[in-house]
C-alpha cells in the first residue's frame, strides 16, 4: 500500500505544528511509521489522500456511533449551520438535549453543556471541590480524564503511550492535591481515605478506555461508593469515552452503582466538540449563575453540536437494541482474534463492554495499568502497521480503545478476522 501523499503531508505538517499533529496519540510514535492523513470517511470506511481505503474501528476515537457521515446527523448539523453557527445565548437545542440525557441517566438531574472531555471533567472537579468545600481529589493510575493541571497525574491515553505519566509544566503544587489509587484495588483507596481527610472526590472510568479497555469490577465499585459515603467525598463516574457506547444508560446500569457526578463527551456531540457534566440537582445548583461555582464558555451548548448531539441521541433512543447488535458484533470480532491469536501461539486477553473492544498480547488477564504496561509492545506496534497494510484502521497505541459502529456489518468482521489470521500467521513466522 502506497503512502506517498500522508508522508509528505507529515513532513509539512511537522514545520508548521508541533510533531505534525494536534494531539499527540494521532502521531503513530509508539507503532512507527507516520500517521494516515485522512482525506475522508463514509459509513465503516476512511480514505486516505494516497486513495487507499481501510475499515475504521477508531470512529474519531469514540464519538461516531453510527459511523462516518451519518444522513441523519449530517442533516441535521447541515439544518443548523443555515440557522447561523454560534450565538451564545441559549437555544432549545440544548434543553432538548439536556431533557434526553436527564431521562436515560438515573443519576443525572441536571447537566450542563461544554465543548469539550477534558472541559467536562476540570468543571466536575472544581463543582466537587464547591460542593464539599475540600480540596483533594483521587484518581486511579492508567485513568485518562483529560489534560487539565490536576488530572495529569499517572494518566492513560496518550501520556502512557509517550511514557509521560505526568507533564512538566504542570506546578507541584497543583498535583499536590491528587492522590493517586490503583484500579481495581480497593486497599489503595482505603488508603487514600487514611492519608487525607480532605477529600473532594473520588473520579474513576467505571469502564477505563484510556489503558486499554479495562472495566472495573463491580464489587469494587460498590466499595468504592460505600467509602464515598463514609467519607462525605463524592463519587465521579467519567464515562466521556464510555458513555452511550457501554450502554445507553450509563455504566450505572451495568454496575449498580450510582456516580453523584458523571461526565460525558464524544457519542453526545455526534461528532461534533461537546462535553457534559451532570448529576443531582443540589450539587448541579452550586454552578454559576444559579451558585458560587464558576464555570463559563463561549462556545459551550454550541447549536451546531448541540444539533448533532440531539440526532445522534435521539436516534440511539428511537433504536434502543443498537448497543446490544453491536456488542455482539464486537464480541464476534474479539473471538475471532483470540481463536485466530491462541492458533498462532500468541497471548491474548480481550474484552467487550457495548460497541467497545479491546485486547491486549499479553498473557495474563488485565485489572489495572501495571498490567497492561505488561503487554507486548512491540507485538502491537507489529500488528498495527501488518492491519494497516490489509486495510484496517485500529487505535495506534496499547492504550487505547477500539470501537464499532453500525456501518460495520458482519461481513465486515469477518473479513477482518481472517485478516487476523493472515497478519497473526505472519508475525509468528507459521
Ligand atoms: N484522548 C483521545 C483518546 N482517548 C485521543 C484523541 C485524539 O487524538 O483525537
Amino acid at each position: 500500500m502506497q503512502r506517498i501523499h500522508s508522508q509528505e503531508d507529515f513532513q509539512e505538517a511537522q514545520r508548521f505544528i508541533p510533531g505534525g499533529v494536534n494531539s499527540p496519540v494521532r502521531a503513530f510514535k509508539s507503532v512507527g511509521g507516520t500517521p494516515v492523513f485522512i482525506k475522508e470517511g463514509k459509513g465503516a470506511y476512511l480514505y486516505d489522500v494516497d486513495g487507499n481505503r481501510y475499515v475504521d474501528y477508531v470512529q474519531s476515537w469514540g464519538p461516531l456511533i453510527f459511523g462516518h457521515r451519518d444522513e441523519t446527523i449530517e442533516n441535521a448539523v447541515i439544518d443548523a449551520v443555515k440557522h447561523g453557527l454560534s450565538f451564545g445565548a441559549p437555544t432549545e437545542a440544548e434543553t432538548e438535549l439536556a431533557k434526553d440525557v436527564v431521562e436515560l441517566f438515573e443519576s443525572i438531574e441536571k447537566i450542563r453543556f461544554v465543548s469539550s472531555g477534558t472541559e467536562a471533567v476540570m468543571s466536575a472537579i472544581r463543582l466537587a471541590r464547591g460542593f464539599t468545600g475540600r480540596d483533594d481529589i483521587v484518581k486511579f493510575e492508567g485513568c485518562y480524564h483529560g489534560h487539565s493541571d490536576s488530572l495529569l497525574v499517572s494518566a492513560g491515553s496518550g501520556a502512557a503511550t509517550f511514557g509521560t505519566p505526568s507533564s512538566p509544566g504542570v506546578p507541584a503544587d497543583f498535583t499536590k492535591h491528587t492522590l493517586l489509587a490503583k484500579y481495581n484495588d480497593i486497599e489503595s483507596v482505603k488508603k487514600c481515605f487514611a492519608d487525607s481527610d480532605n477529600i473532594a472526590c473520588v473520579i474513576i472510568e467505571p469502564i477505563a478506555g484510556n489503558m486499554g479497555l479495562v472495566p472495573a469490577e463491580k464489587e469494587f465499585l460498590k466499595e468504592l461508593r460505600e467509602l464515598c459515603d463514609a467519607n462525605g467525598a463524592l463519587l465521579i463516574f467519567d464515562e466521556v469515552m464510555s458513555g452511550f457506547r457501554a450502554t445507553l444508560r450509563g455504566a450505572e446500569t451495568i454496575t449498580g452503582v450510582t456516580p453523584d457526578i458523571v461526565t460525558l463527551g464524544k457519542v453526545i456531540g455526534g461528532g461534533m466538540p461537546v462535553g457534559a457534566f451532570g448529576g443531582r440537582a443540589e450539587i448541579m445548583n452550586m454552578l454559576s449563575p444559579e451558585g458560587p461555582v464558576y464555570q463559563a464558555g463561549t462556545l459551550s451548548g454550541n447549536p451546531v453540536a448541540m444539533a448533532a448531539g440531539n440526532a445522534a441521541i435521539s436516534k440511539l433512543k428511537q433504536n434502543s437494541r443498537v448497543i446490544d447488535v453491536l456488542e455482539k458484533r464486537a464480541q464476534r470480532l474479539m473471538e475471532g482474534m483470540s481463536e485466530a491469536a491462541s492458533k498462532h501461539g500468541i497471548p491474548c486477553q480481550t474484552t467487550v463492554r457495548g460497541s467497545m473492544f479491546g485486547f491486549f498480547f499479553n498473557e495474563n488477564p488485565v485489572k489495572n495499568f501495571d498490567d497492561a504496561a505488561k503487554s507486548d509492545a512491540e507485538l502491537f506496534a507489529k500488528f498495527h502497521t501488518a492491519m494497516l497494510e490489509e486495510g484496517y484502521y485500529f487505535a495506534c497505541s496499547l492504550y487505547e480503545t477500539g470501537f464499532i459502529s453500525t456501518a460495520i456489518t458482519d461481513q465486515i468482521i469477518e473479513d477482518t478476522i481472517a485478516a487476523f489470521e493472515k497478519v497473526f500467521g505472519v508475525l509468528s513466522g507459521k
